[in-house]
């Protein structure tokens, strides 16, 4: 039975997902329950909440008494439209991708094991600007424990493969095994399984790095062979400016972004650095973005479409277009 889950539910599950402590899970959990649309077809859902709920007041508990010495985390803050975590074999050229679209300067080399800490960066695409981040390799047996909350919370994960490289196939299904031991898979799309809430599905996009080796498709097809991949290949050459902002376009695209540019009452637009939401994103979920009080008291909105100078006046479930200019009306 389809589960039909709210939208408002779904966005405390996207804030569960993103949360960094028990004790902030253990608040939005609550919420979940209670949001949870109570039917046949979420029993499942419910009862996995419920015993995620559980395990999470237990953990805050042992916290509690005895504050934990967290093993090494790595913070730097999320910045721009979004967070996109690259990752993937030795050498399959994960620190080249940072490299060619980021100012950031990490090790490129033709030797693995170059890149120790997570690096992030800033990929510039129109006017907007997105974080990429650099990681450590992951093999069969080597998987740097923070990684684990970079991958879960990115907005979209690249894992790099090295097109030049026979050994590719194998070694990008070797580096997907430790992220799946601790629940975590890559796919199509971002979100909670359905049928089993301790799986996490993360968007993710194989970029094969050395586009123009001509064994790549063959690389490939095996690949697909030994694991469908359930997300799409996109294929790049850095030797070639053209392939590198072919790519860049593609992750922009990835992120399923609407830009949107806002007024005050009397005053002129401000096109100097839009908000961005996800597709579909609505009046009110734009006010919240601005401040947390406004999506409450956010009551209808002007709207001007890109290129367009009538405005017309729209509700705040209204779902916003990219490039929209936007008055809000309280
Ligand atoms: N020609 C070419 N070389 C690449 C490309 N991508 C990566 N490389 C090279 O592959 C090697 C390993 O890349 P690197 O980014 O350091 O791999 P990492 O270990 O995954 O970070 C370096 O010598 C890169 O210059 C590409 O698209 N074209
Ligand atoms: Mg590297």
């Amino acid at each position: 039975m389809p589960a039909n889950l709210t939208p408002q539910y779904q966005r405390a599950e996207e804030e569960y997902r993103r949360a960094q402590s028990p004790a902030e899970r253990l608040e939005i959990l609550e919420r979940m329950l209670i949001l949870i649309p109570k039917h046949k077809g979420t029993e499942k859902l419910q009862a996995d909440l419920k015993t995620k709920l559980k395990e999470t007041r237990e953990e805050l508990a042992v916290e509690k008494s005895a504050p934990k010495s967290i093993g090494k985390v790595y913070r730097f803050p999320r910045q721009g439209a979004g967070t996109v975590v690259i990752v993937g074999a030795p050498n399959s050229g994960k620190s080249r991708i940072l490299k060619e679209l980021t100012k950031a300067e990490p090790e490129v080399a033709p030797y693995p094991f170059t890149t120790r800490e997570p690096l992030p960066g800033m990929m510039a695409w129109e006017d907007i600007v997105v974080q990429l981040v650099d990681t450590p390799p992951i093999t069969e047996h080597q998987f740097e424990p923070a990684l684990l909350n970079l991958v879960r919370t990115a907005d979209l994960v690249l894992m790099a493969f090295d097109g030049s490289s026979d050994d590719a196939p194998e070694e990008t299904v070797a580096a997907m095994q430790p992220l799946q031991q601790r629940h975590t898979y890559l796919a199509e799309k971002t979100g909670f399984d359905e049928d089993d809430f301790s799986r996490l599905l993360v968007k993710t996009r194989l970029v094969a790095t050395r586009g123009g080796d001509e064994s790549l498709a063959d690389r490939l097809q095996f690949l697909q062979e030994i694991t469908p991949l359930p997300f799409p290949v996109l294929t790049v050459e850095f030797d070639d400016a053209d392939s590198r902002e072919a790519l860049r376009n593609e992750i922009v695209r990835s992120l399923e972004l609407i830009r949107l540019y806002t007024k005050t009452p009397g005053k002129p637009a401000d096109y100097s650095s839009p908000f961005t939401l996800p597709i579909g994103g609505t009046v009110e979920e734009l006010a919240s973005k601005i401040h947390r009080d406004l999506g409450e008291k956010v009551k209808s909105a002007k709207v001007w479409t890109f290129g367009n100078s009538d405005s017309r006046t729209v509700g705040k479930d209204h779902a916003l277009q990219d490039r929209d200019l936007v008055e809000l009306q309280t």
